[in-house]
């Protein structure tokens, strides 16, 4: 038996888990990835939990509430449109620092949110320490540790979510953009820095020190050019050169089935017609090389390769 229905809103910075932890809620197959912008129109999907029915919305990543872009204006106009009971933050506990200042934002202009953190399998991996207690106590909401992957905290986040009983207060459009004035939203970034300072602990400091080297690397201005030109000068090679060899190789193996198949067809005594239309130059050129051309994954450069080769080494065959 239901007893009641509830609207609620998953939002956070892109790609932190929000459409992960959607799929697994719901059982839908929203379309999950390891880059932002997956999600640009958002999607609906239920779940039942203590007799009531939680419609759940998967919204598009945002950075910022008074964020300008077609997606992010999807989750804006869900707050100040919308009438619902809940907003789920989800945020990524490897960079909660940056995720709080949004999570702060939402926080600042509605009731009844919770905030989830996600990725705390990650966080172990890279001894990043929660307190989430401390979390909650600065945040003043209730804070779930979660992962999306393994579904672990996702049963705590739905008795949360069903003890919610009223619906929540929102800000208007005007309101909310006075609230996130750009001297507001300096304080939110100082804010997210203070909490993080008092609840996470780096238990190793240099967890991604490689990743950091690497990235100094590529983003420098002197060494970062090069090293893009070097990258694009490979792929033209690969694509240009490189291919020419397995190309080769396809077409050797194509031209010698051809010749057996056209001497077979001979010893056999197949009407000349059949043989033609299967085996003849210009046809046996295009067929062999539409195969080679899907062979080669649709690389358009081995496949004209391989039909020119082919088209003239039958010249001498048939
Ligand atoms: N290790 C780990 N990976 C996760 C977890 N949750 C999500 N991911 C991965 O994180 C990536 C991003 O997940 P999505 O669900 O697509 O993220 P999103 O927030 O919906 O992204 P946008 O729609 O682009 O804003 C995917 O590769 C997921 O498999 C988790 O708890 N642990
Ligand atoms: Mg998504």
């Amino acid at each position: 038996m239901i007893d009641r229905e509830m609207k609620v809103g998953l939002m956070g910075n892109p790609n932190v888990g929000k459409s992960t932890v959607f799929n697994a809620l719901t059982g839908m197959k929203q379309h999950t990835g390891n880059w932002p912008g997956k999600t640009v129109e958002g999607a609906v999907g239920q779940v039942v939990h203590n007799n009531i029915i939680i419609n759940l919305y998967d919204l598009p990543g945002t950075y910022s509430l008074l964020s300008h872009s077609k997606e992010e204006e999807v989750t804006r106009d869900f707050i100040c449109n919308e009438k619902y009971d809940a907003i789920v933050v989800v945020c990524d506990a490897v960079c909660l620092e940056r995720n709080l200042n949004l999570a702060l934002q939402i926080i600042g202009v509605t009731s009844n949110v919770i905030l989830c953190v996600n990725l705390i399998d990650e966080a172990r991996k890279k001894k990043i320490e929660i307190d989430f207690d401390k979390l909650s106590e600065l945040l003043n909401v209730p804070v779930i540790p979660i992962c999306g992957k393994t579904k672990e905290g996702l049963d705590e986040l739905l008795e949360k979510l069903s003890s919610i009983e009223n619906v929540s207060e929102t800000k208007s459009k005007d309101e909310i953009e006075k609230l996130i004035s750009p001297n507001i939203a300096t304080s939110y970034i100082k804010r997210a820095e203070y909490i993080c300072k008092k609840s996470l602990i780096f238990r190793e400091r240099d967890y991604n020190k490689k990743d950091r080297k690497i990235d100094k690397i590529l983003t420098n201005k002197i060494t970062g050019i090069p090293i893009m030109i070097l990258m694009l000068g490979i792929i033209f090679w690969i694509t240009i050169k490189a291919a020419n060899y397995p190309s080769e190789v396809l077409f050797s193996f194509f031209e010698n089935i051809g010749k057996k198949l056209y001497i077979a067809f001979e010893k056999r005594g197949v009407n000349q017609w059949i043989t033609g239309f299967l085996l003849r130059r210009r046809v046996q050129g295009f067929n062999l090389g539409y195969i080679c051309y899907v062979a080669t994954n649709g690389n358009i450069f081995p496949a004209v390769y391989a039909i020119r080769r082919f088209r003239g080494a039958t010249k001498n065959c048939v």
